[in-house]
């Protein structure tokens, strides 16, 4: 078994059980924790929205046929042991309903509910507010799979492929987890919201999904290795916020989400690793930038791909002062990350926080209430976090002894929400004029010409271990089977 200790992610066998678990039965229509059956209307109601499910995944999921993946499949909710691989053919995959063990002593931890015991129901001053929470977080789950559902038809390797097949079949279980708390606390609006969930879709000109990252295509492995770490990302920071929720049934769901979302982070930590590694070493060998002919991604390509995913997912935090993220907090709606281990009151009253803002044609900060100043709070967590996988990116280079590193840009680079859209800043905080900006913007988001180029490498390998030129292949297999291993049959 080998743990990543930057991800918590675990790649090998899943350990036994040492906590409460409840088993997942299989035998039913739906696999649940819940206790469905005992729920007929319930159960008949998600039993109506399956079909639905199922054909759109027949239309908008992986669009390449495969006999079987070898698959990670959730079978008890408990504190470790909850993972059976097998491979699995992948329209018989079992999406199910699963809510981490709940704490009957739960009480909410912030806001000004504080102390009171967590809700079981939702409490009817805040089901607008609720719905919309679920609504966007359960959007932004078939979007993913919607953007990505090309990418089997490139893979750089059967062990790639399958990863990605992962990641979907777990963005696919994230919808239910939300469509499930649509229905059954929300009665009819909850069943027309999970309804249109399925009816937008990424990039629809008519009916767009909601956020602003979801609509734009993931046309290349780089694409998708830059979205499961910078978006995916966003994903975990954003549920581990409703995971401190006063609404007890989110709070369980957004819990077990969590764990499934450690792979996604795993994926994109190691498929730039990768990535990196590989380009590293071409450019130790050839001293030239110009790695196309060499069968590898040049770095400048790869640091315009960072670019621009780090900046679209910036922007899925919302403005840096929002009213919104002040009433989900006092509610006790939406926590802030690691709620409980701040030290603090919780209540945020009287407390400030410095905000940027673009004044006079100078980048500046201003005092705001910090419960105006959540969204922030959170992204700069996020950001902190990027860090970290930049770190290990930077050390491939380091260690084939190049002096060229990756970096984040600026925070105010490329942004559609909150102080600096409408703002023209380069990635290294420059204040611009928007002509002047638009003019070098190819130096630093990818060009039509770099995504061609990208995309003339995604060439598919298919041969089980066998790995496209430009992508180093990973040290471990995945629980515990050799790289070689024929993760995906055709
Ligand atoms: N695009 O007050 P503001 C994931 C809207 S990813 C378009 O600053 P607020 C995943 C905003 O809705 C995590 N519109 O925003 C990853 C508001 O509209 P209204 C998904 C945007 O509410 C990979 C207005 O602008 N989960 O799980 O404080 C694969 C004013 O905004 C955008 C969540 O996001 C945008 N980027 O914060 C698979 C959690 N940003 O109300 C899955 C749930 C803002 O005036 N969502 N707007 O009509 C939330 O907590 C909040 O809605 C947001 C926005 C953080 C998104």
């Amino acid at each position: 078994m080998t743990a990543n200790p930057d991800e918590g992610e675990i790649v090998g066998a899943a350990p036994a059980p040492d906590g409460p678990v409840s088993v997942i039965d299989y035998n039913e229509r739906i696999p649940n924790n819940v206790g469905l059956a005992t729920d007929r209307k319930l159960q008949r109601a998600l039993e109506s929205w399956q079909p639905k499910f199922l054909d759109w995944w027949a239309s908008l999921g992986p669009s390449i046929p495969t006999r079987d993946v070898y698959l990670r499949t959730a079978i008890a909710v408990g504190r470790d042991g909850w993972a059976n691989f097998a491979r699995v053919p992948m329209e018989q995959y079992r999406w199910g309903i699963f809510l981490s063990e709940r704490n009957p002593g739960r009480t909410i931890g912030f806001g000004r509910h504080l102390g009171e015991p967590a809700w079981q129901e939702v409490p009817g001053e805040y089901r607008a507010d609720l719905r919309r929470l679920l609504v966007v977080q359960g959007d932004t789950e078939p979007a993913s799979v919607e953007q990505q559902r090309h990418l089997g038809m490139t893979a750089p390797s059967l062990y790639d492929m399958r990863n990605l097949f992962q990641v979907n079949v777990e963005e696919g279980r994230h919808l239910w987890a939300m469509v499930y708390l649509l229905h059954a606390y929300f009665g009819r609006d909850g069943r027309d919201e999970a309804e249109q969930l399925l009816q937008r879709n990424s990039g629809d000109l008519d009916k767009p999904r909601i956020l602003g990252a979801f609509n734009e295509q993931t046309t290349d492995w780089l694409s998708f290795f830059m979205f499961t770490y910078f978006t995916d990302r966003d994903g975990k920071y954003q549920l581990g916020t409703l995971k401190e929720s006063g609404f007890d049934p989110l709070a369980r769901t957004c819990e077990f989400m969590l764990r499934e979302e450690a792979h996604h982070m795993f994926v994109g930590t190691t498929g730039v690793q990768r990535t990196v590694e590989r380009t590293a070493a071409l450019l130790a060998a050839h001293h030239t930038d110009d790695l196309w002919e060499y069968g590898g991604i040049p770095l400048a390509v790869i640091q315009k791909y960072l670019n621009f995913q780090f900046s679209v997912s910036l922007d899925l935090f919302g403005s840096e002062t929002s009213s919104n993220v002040a009433s989900y907090y006092t509610a006790g709606l939406k926590g802030r990350w690691m709620e409980t281990r701040r030290k603090d009151d919780h209540l945020l009253a009287d407390a400030t926080r410095e905000v940027p803002v673009v004044r006079d044609g100078v980048i500046t900060t201003r005092t705001v209430p910090l419960l105006t100043a959540l969204n922030l709070d959170l992204r700069a967590e996020y950001v902190a976090d990027c860090e970290r996988g930049l770190r290990r990116w930077n050390r491939e280079l380091e260690q084939a002894g190049l002096p060229h590193r990756l970096t984040l840009p600026h925070e105010g680079f490329n942004r559609k929400v909150g102080a600096f859209a409408g703002h023209w800043v380069s990635p290294d905080g420059e204040l611009m004029e928007a002509a002047d900006w638009e003019r070098r913007s190819s130096e630093w988001l990818p060009a039509p010409a770099d995504r061609d180029r990208v995309a003339a490498l995604m060439q598919p390998h298919y041969e089980p271990g066998e790995f496209a030129s430009w992508i180093a292949p990973p040290g471990v297999g995945i629980n515990d089977l050799p790289v070689e291993y024929d993760y995906v049959r055709f």
